[in-house]
């Protein structure tokens, strides 16, 4: 299978020189992992090449066909215009800081939105033109949110995965941006999406839950009648690359010796960054001057080299970073510095790799302390180059890094004071158990490398994927009546599990309303009349309901509460499938939906012995719905040990034990009689999935109205229903 790469950016930018068009390589790590699988599957790469074309030039079209024709390549081109409104606009002054956890640096302008939607669909006709069955089509990062549905649409059945390299924010950071609906849906156009880490993973979850009111479990949801996988995949760096230079690198040995030399008798401090607001430099700054105000013996000794590379220049927020920075290190280097020791040395441009390598080996301490990072790789670069080294990493708990690097020293950046205390800390620990805090560090960053990372990330695509096209829609089929109703006739003992509302009657404005007509009653006793076979009301109504519609009948089980409590045919007498469990879980729970009652005119709650219900169906339908998915987080929140699960049904969020469900009751009703030889279980809502689930492949299973489900078959309303049953009962 070829591997289809889309990122922002190609691995190469196309310059314009001397000699003609060039194309400069960057070697980060996604190039190095993910170069190879493009080179062995004879895979594509899709991306910017980094510069618009100003008018048609040819010379620069045959670089760009050469570097698609030799290495996969292939160039997105957008006209200058648009790539600057892309590149500077929706990707970098919304999202960027949004999803960084800065909401008050969000900018944002209808046309940078116009320009982000504009470049997505340009990368998807590019793709779309190009690709072949059976190709794994990967898209990286904030910039391409809305491509995996882009694709989904033009191309159905292509395998698409999605992995987000920077934070995804918590879900009350994640509802403040304009067109959050769109970003949420275009990732979910993908089989397989994939982050950082867990906790970005379920700030995913709960922004699906609250802003689309998808439930979806750890690792997958369903929507559209397809499954999306999901996971926490974090990225790795590719050691080789950096300690393959230590190692064998001439330049990197003479950089070494220089720093040695230039440094001995020193410690040094380092730090590597994109000089990017998230990065948490002036903090680092600040926390260095405390540092050396509390300890006097690190003047003159401590160093603290800062590299950080210019990056978004043209946005007016790193520009003021900038000057910022170059502020404070003047003032430290003001206050402290002496002829023969700079306490800070800026560097304010990128350096070689060989002199990144280098440095990395040659510093006592990495100062890796951003204020938000999706992984950051400088904490693992770090790592990697200080084999069988005796050098510490200070980390920040709010790197995607700190997850898996528990050896770190970890600091919370934005608490200066204590940030100094800990580096003072960890320049003193012995150097034996540095190296040992070092040596566990560098095994899993050896291990969980950028390669590992690419072929489990195209593992689990090509199994969502696959799993997609074997299941087909989830949809069930048309109920075919005519058979369904020979196999009733045909058989001995018939087991009929009928759910009430929305199955048996329509849905009613009040529960109350819903009570059933003459005629129902009349058709149900009558399929039931011979003793021969079980009819079953399986429904979530409380026993007072069903008393008063049915307190007189004989000759139908009654399932009430979701099957928590049982009626048999023969007896007025209910019992309970389990002892009942003490009341005062709802103290807890009543309160909560008390106040959504308060906010939503006309909803209601009902209480019934082992559940209590939220009903919203006379609401104002938009807030409702809206509310109803802030209540569902809260409520799983609120009963995450308990027994208790909040379940989402028509206008509705039940909590209710997790042991009373329509399932259990089937058990019940199999054990009361011989053997069945035929099975019916008719339901309408989520509830009832729990039925189906339970009941061999053979059963007639039935969900009433569209959408997926576990049965094997649909039908579309209550009437059908009604009709399939008088069709039952015509000759039995
Ligand atoms: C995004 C996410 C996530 C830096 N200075 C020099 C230099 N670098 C290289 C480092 C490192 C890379 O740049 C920076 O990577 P980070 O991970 O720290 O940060 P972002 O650029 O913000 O990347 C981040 C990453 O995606 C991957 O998923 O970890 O959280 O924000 O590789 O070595 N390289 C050279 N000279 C320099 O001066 N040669």
């Amino acid at each position: 299978m070829r591997l289809v790469v889309v990122s922002n950016r190609l691995p190469l930018t196309l310059r314009g020189s001397a000699e003609g068009w060039v194309g400069e390589p960057s070697s980060g790590g996604l190039v190095t992992a993910l170069g190879p699988v493009i080179q062995r599957t004879g895979g594509l790469w899709f991306g910017w090449p980094g510069e618009g074309p100003e008018r048609a030039d040819l010379e620069r079209q045959t670089t760009l066909d050469r570097w698609e024709r030799e290495s996969g390549f292939v160039a997105v081109d957008l006209p200058r215009a648009l790539a600057t409104r892309f590149y500077q606009g929706y990707p970098n002054q919304t999202l960027w800081p949004l999803f960084h956890q800065f909401p008050s640096l969000l900018e944002y302008s209808p046309r940078s939105w116009e320009a982000y939607v504009e470049a997505n669909n340009r990368f998807r006709d590019a793709i779309v033109d190009r690709l072949e069955p059976g190709d794994l089509v990967w898209v990286h990062d904030y910039h391409l949110m809305l491509l995996p549905r882009l694709l989904r649409e033009a191309v159905p059945d292509v395998a698409i995965g999605f992995f987000l390299h920077i934070p995804f924010p918590a879900s009350e950071v994640f509802r403040i941006l304009p067109h959050r609906e769109e970003l949420l849906l275009g990732v979910l156009g993908s089989d397989y999406a994939a982050f950082q880490t867990h906790r970005h993973l379920s700030h995913f979850r709960s922004s699906i839950l609250r802003i689309l009111g998808l439930s979806s479990s750890m690792d997958r949801l369903f929507l559209e009648g397809r499954a999306v996988q999901l996971e926490a995949r974090p990225i790795g760096i590719a050691p080789e690359s950096f300690v393959g230079l230590l190692e064998g690198d001439q330049a990197v040995g003479a950089a070494l010796r220089k720093l040695r030399r230039r440094f001995e008798g020193r410690r040094i401090l380092l730090s590597v960054d994109r000089l990017d607001y998230t990065k948490g430099i002036p903090e680092r700054l600040r926390a260095y001057g405390r540092l050396l105000a509390r300890a006097p013996h690190l003047r003159g000794q401590a160093v603290l080299v800062q590299i950080a590379v210019p990056s978004r220049e043209r946005i007016p927020r790193y520009r003021e970073l900038k000057a910022q920075v170059d502020r404070l290190v003047g003032e430290i280097n003001g206050q402290y510095g002496t002829p023969e020791w700079t306490p800070v040395v800026y560097i304010r441009r990128s350096v070689s790799r060989a002199d990144l390598v280098a440095l990395y080996a040659a510093s006592d301490l990495g100062w890796v302390t951003p204020l938000r990072d999706g992984m950051n790789l400088v904490a693992k670069e770090y790592v990697a180059c200080q084999k069988d080294a005796a050098g510490v990493l200070v980390l920040s708990e709010f790197a995607g890094a700190a997850a898996e690097m528990g050896e770190a020293v970890i600091v919370n950046p934005y608490d200066e004071e204590r940030t100094a205390a800990a580096v003072e800390r960890a320049l003193a620990l012995p150097p034996e158990h540095r190296r040992e805090r070092m040596a566990a560090l560098h095994r899993r960053v050896a291990r969980n490398n950028a390669f590992a990372w690419a072929e489990r990330f195209t593992d689990s695509l090509r199994r969502a994927a696959r799993s997609r096209l074997h299941a087909g829609s989830s949809e069930p089929a048309r109920l075919p009546l005519a058979e369904a109703t020979a196999a009733f006739h045909a058989c001995r003992n018939g087991v009929l599990l009928l759910a009430y509302d929305g199955t048996l009657v329509p849905l009613a404005p009040r529960p109350a309303e819903a009570s059933p007509p003459p005629e129902l009653v009349s058709l149900l006793l009558h399929l039931g009349a011979e003793g021969r076979h079980r009819v079953a009301i399986v429904s979530g109504r409380s026993r007072v309901d069903f008393e008063r519609w049915f307190g007189d009948v004989e000759g139908l089980w009654l399932a009430a509460e979701h099957g928590a409590v049982l009626r048999p045919p023969t007896s007025h007498e209910w019992s309970a499938i389990r002892p009942s469990p003490p009341e005062d879980w709802k103290e807890h729970v009543l309160p909560v939906l008390e106040h959504y009652v308060d906010r939503t005119p006309g909803s209601f709650i009902e209480a019934k012995e082992y559940s209590l219900v939220w009903h919203y169906r006379m609401s104002d339908p938009e807030f409702s719905e809206w509310l109803s998915n802030e209540l569902v987080a809260s409520l799983e929140e609120l009963l995450a040990e308990t027994e208790l699960r909040a379940i989402r049904a028509h206008k509705s969020v039940e909590v209710k034990f997790a042991w009373a469900n329509k399932g259990e009751i089937v058990r019940h009703l199999e054990a009361a009689g011989p053997a069945p030889d035929f099975r019916l279980a008719v339901g309408d809502d989520q509830t009832d999935e729990d039925l189906f689930a339970v009941m061999p492949p053979e059963a007639w299973t039935i969900r009433v109205g569209g959408g997926p489900s576990q049965a094997r078959f649909q039908l579309g309303s209550p009437g059908d229903v009604r009709r399939m049953l008088e069709a039952m009962a015509s000759t039995s």
